[in-house]
């Protein structure tokens, strides 16, 4: 009897601490629906020692099948006094060029106290992610004026 209470006591535990886990590693990524039209991730720009300047959050958790449904939209805030570019191999932006869609790399220039967003093309996520078999897609990001030869910058993660 007591035995069937504790598994049970045992599996709730496991699942507080599945949803608190959960909590923790989407806490980097401020994911927020705005006005449930689409899903915008901010990131802001930040100083670092020796003249280097760094995107944050550095770790952005995402899943395809939760994260996808509404259009996915990037904001850059820099609240520096120097200018910075959001560069990030592998991911794309969608834009409008003179009444037609294309995508492109994504690579944005921010000037000191200004912002931008751009909207992300996810259906080249998705292949991605669909291609991974599984696997975690990860996408690198950093702003290629400031960034240290080491700094290999922050990661966009994407799960199935
Ligand atoms: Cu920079």
């Amino acid at each position: 009897m007591s035995g069937i209470l504790m598994k049970g006591v045992s599996r709730c535990f496991a699942r507080a601490m599945g949803v608190w886990l959960g909590c923790v590693i989407g806490g980097g990524a401020l994911a927020m629906p705005s006005a449930g039209e689409a899903k915008e991730i901010l990131f802001v720009a930040h100083e670092a020692k020796d003249q280097q300047a760094v995107w944050l959050p550095t770790d952005v958790v995402m899943n395809r099948s939760t994260d996808f449904t509404e259009p996915l939209v990037f904001r850059f805030d820099n609240p520096t006094d120097r200018t910075h570019v959001f560069e990030a191999p592998g991911l794309f932006e969608s834009v409008d060029e003179h009444g037609v869609q294309v995508t492109r790399p994504v690579r944005i220039t921010v000037p000191p106290e200004g912002t931008d967003r751009t909207v992300i093309d996810r259906e080249r996520i998705a292949s991605d992610v669909q291609a991974a078999e599984g696997e975690m897609v990860t996408y690198r990001f950093y702003c290629p004026l400031h960034r240290a030869d080491a700094d290999l910058g922050g990661r966009i993660i994407v799960g199935q």
